[in-house]
């Protein structure tokens, strides 16, 4: 099989009850950029890839289109059908912004799911589950406020939460919003608490000293990996890195190293699909816990999101986080992927089992073959 053609498309998703609000970005509405590959049979596929602004990682939507649009041309003739190859012919035509390359890795196996009509959860090693457990991420707020979200999304049935941290204010405010946080919800659900890179190794210490007996995980609170390695064996509760797990390259060597003992991972980051099932099979061969994330987007970042989520290994999955709660409206109506109940039914359709009505996004911003 061939791709022939390539379109790009961006639309808008603006932030319902915005803004979100985390230490590293304030965001009232995010460019998602689709891209729709189509195969010389007829077969599309789609993917998608938002960063969260242009501050959370070095990645931003009009790179991702720059990106996409520097490797379309060298990608007309490539075979979907060959995640791998299909890989390596992307590193050929450009260096890194896995970011892009993630976007039509996961267009690659819609096409494949369905032509083989399998669903990119099997062809990823198969699903364990088809109720795919997500987590909640809360913005930055005051304890009370913060401690109320967490009871309703506790009761709704999620099993985690993350309380986002950190962001220029005193770590007083933040210790007391863990602290109510905990006094609400208890063991009810599992804890994260996130500080998106804004804290000083000081305040983590500070954080993780008086709350000794909170049992939650601490993701990426500090910019660097020099930082966290500084701090880890001071730190008394486990350590996750989220933004700073950039490539499978500093995941080998975090893990290697005893860095870090879970991962907040982004399927776009990574590059897509294919390198976040290597991911996967590192981590379960160190029984390291991770999530399967994306920044934000719609349905089809979503879709990927839960189909590689539905194949991690159960205790090691720590959920799914979907931007979904924070969009209004899915790409499709009938199949799109919705958070019940604090989990996410596993598309049943062949390929991401989503197809979107693409009268929404617009003419393409860019086409190519
Ligand atoms: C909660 N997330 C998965 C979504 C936001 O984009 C940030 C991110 C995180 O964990 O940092
Ligand atoms: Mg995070």
């Amino acid at each position: 099989m061939k791709i022939v053609e390539i379109h790009l498309y961006s639309h808008s998703l603006p932030v319902k009850n915005g803004p979100y609000k985390i230490a590293s970005s304030i965001v009232h509405a995010l460019d998602t950029t689709l891209v729709k590959i189509v195969a010389d049979n007829g077969l599309f596929g789609w993917g998608e890839t938002c960063p969260v602004g242009p501050t959370y990682q070095p990645q931003h939507s009009k790179g991702a289109l720059a990106a996409l649009g520097e490797m379309a041309p060298g990608l007309m003739g490539a075979d979907p059908l060959q995640p791998l190859a299909f890989r390596r012919r992307m590193d050929g035509l450009l260096s890194g912004h896995r970011y892009a390359k993630a976007a039509l890795d996961i267009a690659a196996y819609d096409v494949l799911g369905k032509h083989v009509n399998m669903r990119v959860a099997d062809l990823l090693g198969g699903a364990v589950t088809e109720r795919v457990p997500s987590y909640y991420a809360s913005g930055i707020g005051e304890p009370d406020e913060i401690a109320r979200i967490a009871e309703e999304r506790a009761s709704e049935g999620y099993p985690r939460l993350q309380i986002k941290v950190g962001g220029n204010r005193p770590i007083e405010v933040d210790i007391a919003v863990v602290r109510k946080v905990w006094e609400r919800v208890g063991t009810r659900v599992r804890l994260a608490v996130d500080g998106n890179r804004s804290l000083t190794t000081r305040d983590t210490l500070r954080l993780s000293r008086e709350c000794l007996d909170i049992p939650f995980i601490i993701e990426q609170p500090c910019n660097t990996i020099e930082e966290l390695k500084a701090i880890r064996s001071r730190l008394h509760h486990g350590l996750y890195l989220d933004e700073n797990s950039e490539d499978l390259n500093t995941v080998i060597r975090v893990v290697g190293d005893g860095i870090c003992d879970g991962f907040g991972m982004k399927v776009t980051r990574i590059g897509g699909l294919h390198p976040m099932t290597t991911f996967r099979d590192i981590c379960e061969t160190r029984s390291m816990p991770h999530t399967c994330d994306d920044a934000w987007g719609g349905d089809i970042i979503a879709a990927a999101c839960t189909h590689i989520g539905a194949t991690v290994k159960p205790q090691l999955l720590e959920g799914v986080w979907l931007a979904q709660p924070y969009v209004d409206g899915n790409y499709d109506a009938e199949n799109g992927v919705k958070i019940e109940g604090g989990h996410i039914k596993l598309p049943t359709g062949p390929g991401l089992g989503v197809i979107p009505d693409e009268s929404l996004f617009g003419e393409p911003v860019a086409s190519f073959g």
